[in-house]
């Protein structure tokens, strides 16, 4: 069982986050909590979310950062629904234009609305300002309530090695960065395996490691369990701090039956030996009585799964409005004992 904790006040969540999954889940965890739409009215910043940058992409000069943005616009009120990234009524003439020009990479679709976020973002980081800092200033505009911390402001991106036979090199294999291999050939060329490239040189942003120090818990968002997931833990000290910290450590399963909800984490998954299952996710991600992350694991009422070490329970795991989200976050925090 795990250990028991009573918090004075108000909770202090962290989240490890992605993209789409991980905005809906920051939904719920904001509503769980009560934090108020304006963070002016929010007593103590009570959600941190660290936020992955491992599928950020500079495109036509310009700083992509689609988990950031994702999370930005979703929890702000500006995201699209049906599309689950960039803008809501969005245009994409510059789009048209860039392809009439020949201008490539014309595979990533950028509208008009969410370029303006990217020359803002590329214009402060040409200044010299940090991605934190950049995206508190996004964030003053779109509200979102909860705190959006990149994981690092260093370089830390997300490429994957795939096969490239040759006719000289039969065995052949070629690094593409992530955002080529899930958005132009939709993650169908087999992955070898996924690179953080600038991981080991960079650093946990500022507020990353006191967040999780001062966390009452922390929760593993029902992300991809490794090119988002994975690579907010490939930056140096953030595991050791996940390990280390007072706080409880509690993930959601982003697999649910056999299958992920969304995106590719069952190819990711294969590519690094591990079964698509919520129980083989769960010990990917290890205890923390042995040398992983783990105090609790919520698994999909559909599903059981036994990791040494860890608290499981199986609950409703969709997604399927705030509400619903809340519940599994409620749940959360009883495996938790906040
Ligand atoms: N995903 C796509 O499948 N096609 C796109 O053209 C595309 C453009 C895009 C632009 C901005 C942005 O923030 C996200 C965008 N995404 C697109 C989604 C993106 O690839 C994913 O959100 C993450 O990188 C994976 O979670």
């Amino acid at each position: 069982m795990p250990r028991t904790w009573s918090y004075p006040g108000p909770v202090k969540a962290v989240a490890l986050v992605g993209g789409v999954g991980g905005a809906r889940f920051l939904l719920g965890l904001r509503a769980a909590l009560g934090v108020p739409a304006d963070p002016a009215d929010d007593p103590g910043q009570q959600v941190t979310a660290l936020v992955n940058v491992g599928d950020d992409i500079w495109l036509h000069g310009l700083r992509v950062c689609p988990d950031l943005d994702t999370c930005m616009y979703t929890l702000g009120g500006g995201i699209d629904r049906d599309r689950g990234w960039g803008r809501a009524d969005e245009s994409w003439t510059i789009k048209q234009e860039l392809a009439a020009y020949g201008a490539e990479p014309s595979w990533f679709g950028l509208g008009d609305r969410d370029i303006a976020t990217h020359l803002v973002r590329t214009r402060m980081l040409r200044a010299g300002y940090p991605l934190s800092a950049v995206t508190d200033a996004l964030c003053a505009r779109w509200k979102p309530g909860v705190r959006l911390l990149p994981v690092s402001d260093d370089r830390v991106e997300t490429h994957v090695i795939v096969d490239e036979p040759a006719a000289d090199q039969p065995g052949g294999q070629r690094a593409l960065h992530f955002q080529e291999w899930w958005v132009r050939h939709q993650g169908r060329l087999p992955a070898r395996r996924f690179a953080s490239l600038g991981a080991e040189q960079a650093t946990p942003a500022p507020g990353v490691l006191a967040a999780i120090a001062e966390a009452d818990v922390v929760l593993l968002a029902p992300s991809n369990p490794v090119v988002s997931v994975g690579a907010i833990l490939s930056v140096p000290g953030v595991r050791d701090a996940l390990r280390a910290g007072p706080a409880p450590v509690v993930g959601l399963s982003p697999i649910v039956g056999g299958r992920p909800l969304r995106g590719m984490a069952d190819t990711c998954l294969d590519a690094i030996g591990v079964a698509t299952t919520a129980e083989a996710v769960g010990r990917h991600y290890g205890a923390r009585s042995g040398d992983g992350l783990l105090d609790g694991w919520l698994v999909h009422e559909t599903d059981r799964a036994a990791v040494p070490g860890v608290t499981v329970r199986s609950v409703p795991l969709l997604m399927t409005d705030p509400e619903a989200t809340a519940k599994m976050v409620r749940h959360a925090f009883e495996v938790a004992g906040v």
